[in-house]
């Protein structure tokens, strides 16, 4: 394992700090961030880096764009929270501005993705109940194998992944899992009377980017239809312009009955969830079924409507076409036996790391990729996730391609 050379440098206080009274549910690398603009994050030692994680997507706009933090400041000094038990000035002006920008009768806004992801389940099951007629306490929601859609124990009742569920049960019945990128596994399910949705991932993020076959989606949200079952859209990590188009689901122009929005919503801001669905959905939800203290804040509504115009204005989804075309396009010009395979669609892309390798490779590279300036972090293990800010110009790319070109050599 390399060792970074931290004796000259300020991080281990705050490293040892966070040891000492921190959960140590992380395992992060060894770099303490205190400033971030747009695809750059400085540490505490004034170190420049490249992210190329941007905070899980979470970042699309850039480390504090300054048109959304302007919004954030200006609302913040104004009204932060009412809760619902009173109206405010901005949750109407954001809830029309969301539907209007991506077509859908209603919104129902959260804060975290799971929140709007649980949001979205229990939309699924009132819906099947009272509008599809499965018997009650029936319902199933279809799932794939290797999904992540957040860590509460509902959702995790249906993971596959034993890091995230080992020791954490008993979890929750009414999950049906099937392979992702499985046509005929799908039909078979959907032949399930109580099935009330499918809630997929367009891309699976923490899976290492997995990127379903072309048509995938649009034939699974058309054996959906047909079955009277809703497609349920994740698009917490590859909505928002990551992946080339506003929402992956645009690759096939599929249109979600369900769609969830969550991290970049705000642009790294706060937690800003949504789910955005058609009345007949939205509509069984009644007064104090479902709800919570910070979901369709002041301060979070004006954010996003912000950060939003922000991703069209400056045409975040075009430029992730062409910056990760070229990245991917390089990365295959790199011949090293580490990179087995280069994958992802936008600026949501991976490399896996030939097992060849002892299992340390995939963090030893990132370790030489922090030395080298730029900041990446591997995903079960062997794949390492590149996903830089969408504001990426060329001329940072090909920056970024020379230093990870630079670091698989000199490992
Ligand atoms: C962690 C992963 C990514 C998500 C999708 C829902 C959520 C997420 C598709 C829940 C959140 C985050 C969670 C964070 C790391 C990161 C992650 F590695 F965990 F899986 F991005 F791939 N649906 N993903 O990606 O949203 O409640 O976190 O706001 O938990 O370590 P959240």
């Amino acid at each position: 394992m390399l060792s970074t050379n931290t004796s000259l440098s300020n991080a281990p206080g705050f490293i040892d700090k966070e040891e000492q009274y921190s959960a140590h549910n992380y395992h992060p690398l060894p770099v303490v961030l205190t400033k971030g603009q747009g695809v750059y994050l400085w540490d505490v030692d004034n170190k420049r880096y490249y992210d190329f994680l941007s905070a899980y997507s979470a970042v699309n706009q850039g480390h504090c764009h300054p048109e959304i933090i302007a919004t954030f400041i200006e609302q913040a000094q104004r009204l932060t929270l009412t809760s619902r038990a009173f109206h405010n000035d901005a949750l109407g002006e954001f809830a029309e501005f969301i539907t209007k920008f991506f077509g859908y009768d209603k919104v129902l806004p959260m804060n975290t993705g799971v929140e709007a992801v649980e949001t979205a389940i229990k939309l699924a099951r009132k819906w099947a109940y009272e509008v599809k007629g499965i018997e009650k306490n029936k319902a199933k929601i279809i799932v794939c194998e290797n999904n992540f859609h957040g860590r509460t124990v509902n959702v995790i009742s249906f993971s596959t992944d034993p890091d995230a569920t080992e020791n954490f049960g008993p979890f929750n019945p009414g999950y049906e899992i099937i392979p992702f990128n499985d046509i005929p596994a799908l039909q078979k399910v959907l032949q399930d009377k109580n099935v009330a949705g499918f809630l997929v991932e367009p891309i699976q993020g923490e899976a290492g980017v997995i990127v379903p076959d072309d048509g995938y989606l649009s034939l699974a949200a058309k054996m959906c239809k047909e079955a009277n079952v809703l497609f349920m859209a994740d698009e917490i990590q590859t909505g928002l312009a990551r992946t080339g188009k506003m929402l992956a689901c645009d690759h096939e122009n599929v249109r979600p009955d369900i769609l969830i929005l969550g991290k970049a919503l705000s642009g790294g801001t706060m937690p800003v969830s949504a789910v955005l669905c058609d009345d007949e959905i939205m509509m069984t939800i009644k007064p104090g079924e479902h709800g919570s203290t910070y979901g369709g804040n002041p301060l979070a509504c004006k954010v996003a409507i912000t950060a939003l115009k922000v991703l069209s204005k400056e045409n975040m989804a075009s430029n992730a076409t062409i910056q990760g075309a070229y990245l991917r396009e390089q990365l295959n010009t790199i011949d090293h036996h580490l990179i087995s395979i280069v994958r992802g669609k936008g600026l949501l892309n991976a490399i896996v790391i030939a097992r060849a390798d002892n299992k340390d490779t995939a963090w030893n590279l990132c370790l030489q990729l922090m030395e080298n300036g730029l900041l990446a972090k591997p995903t079960h293990g062997d794949k390492i996730r590149f996903a830089p800010p969408l504001s990426i110009t060329s001329a940072q790319m090909k920056e970024c391609v020379d230093i990870i070109r630079h670091s698989l050599h000199s490992l």
